[in-house]
């Protein structure tokens, strides 16, 4: 069954995240700038009737166009990944991956309600957080919202659009 999740693009990003990630010493294995999302909610395998479902749910929710500056850059310790994000972040955006979270717990779906720390993961099996210097802000603009599914080759991992939906009030 496919890996979904629910993410806001990044892909206006991708440039300037990449050169900023690659001018500094950063620790673990670089994440393709394609793939750079910011996860709203983890799904997890899902058939073909949740995933229909995942659809029309989404699409019924609402949330207006979101402006979050990355400007602080950390490390999942247990998920080996560095990453860079907000440190201050609006209450629209917990409010929304919370109702997508839930939106997926009511079909069986994602690991339940967990603490929101949204970010842009950079690198994967890192082993150290990356170094404590100062990161420029990055801001970024969502207007819209996908269903990804992830999709693993032998290039590795890539993140799939199925579907995305404007992101209004
Ligand atoms: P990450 O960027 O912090 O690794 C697709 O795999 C997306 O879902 C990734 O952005 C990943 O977050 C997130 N993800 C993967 N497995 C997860 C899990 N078990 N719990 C929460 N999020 C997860």
């Amino acid at each position: 069954m496919p890996r979904l999740f629910f993410a806001l693009p990044a892909r206006e990003l991708a440039a300037p995240l990449q050169a900023f990630r690659d001018g500094r010493p950063w620790p673990g294995v670089p994440v393709p700038p394609d793939n750079f999302h910011l996860t709203l909610a983890f799904l997890g395998e899902a058939s073909e009737e949740q995933r229909a479902a995942l659809m029309a749910g989404a699409a019924r929710l609402h949330c207006p166009p979101l402006t979050i500056t990355l400007d602080t850059c950390g490390w999942f310790a247990r998920a080996k990944a560095a990453w860079i994000g907000p440190a201050h972040w609006p209450n629209e955006l917990s409010v929304f991956a919370r109702e997508l979270q839930r939106l997926g717990a009511r079909l069986g779906l994602g690991n339940g309600e967990q603490h929101y720390h949204p970010h842009v993961t950079l690198s994967r099996k890192a082993s150290e957080a990356p170094a404590e210097l100062p990161a420029p802000a990055f801001v970024l603009h969502a207007d819209s919202f996908c269903l990804y599914q992830s999709v693993s080759s032998e290039q590795g991992v890539r993140y799939r659009p199925l579907a995305c939906w404007p992101l209004r009030s």
